[in-house]
């Protein structure tokens, strides 16, 4: 499977480090929506859903977890534990996020409003939706 990662560049000097992220320039979407999760339990399986339409980057700015991904056909394990680096999740990809560290807080960037409507949280209803039911 092809997982793309973003490394955006740190502006850092001696008072420490600030990335910025921008629509249609390092971020490859208009950014609609921004949410982050915190105090996650260790033990949680957060996810467990595809998306019809929607795209995401999920930055982990504190801490680490991991990300697995299924695009109904192949699976991936990706751990986010770098402040500057991003993960791409297009559409039509399962998604579960674990393994979070008492400290972890991810971020979301999206490229649309929140809309139940777009959710398939069937595992088999999504690999119907992606032809490989
Ligand atoms: C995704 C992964 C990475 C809202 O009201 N607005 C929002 O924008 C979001 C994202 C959630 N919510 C409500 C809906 C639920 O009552 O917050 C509650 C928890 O949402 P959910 O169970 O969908 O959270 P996760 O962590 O399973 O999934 C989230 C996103 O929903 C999803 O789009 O790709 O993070």
């Amino acid at each position: 499977m092809d997982i793309k990662t973003y490394t955006f560049e740190a502006h850092g000097d001696d008072r420490g480090q600030l990335v910025s992220l921008e629509e249609m320039k390092n971020i490859p979407f208009d950014i609609k929506r921004v949410y982050y999760m915190y105090k996650t339990v260790g033990s949680a399986v957060r996810g467990h859903h595809a998306h019809k339409s929607l795209e995401q980057i999920l930055i982990c700015v504190h801490g680490s977890c991991r990300i697995h991904l299924d695009d109904g056909r192949e699976t991936a394990e990706v751990l986010l534990d770098k402040p500057y680096v991003g993960l791409y999740i297009a559409n039509n990809m399962w998604r579960e996020m674990y393994d979070f560290s008492e400290d972890a807080v991810l971020m979301v960037l999206a490229s649309q409003l929140y809309d139940e409507s777009d959710y398939i949280r069937d595992y088999d209803e999504f690999k119907r939706f992606v032809g490989a039911g």
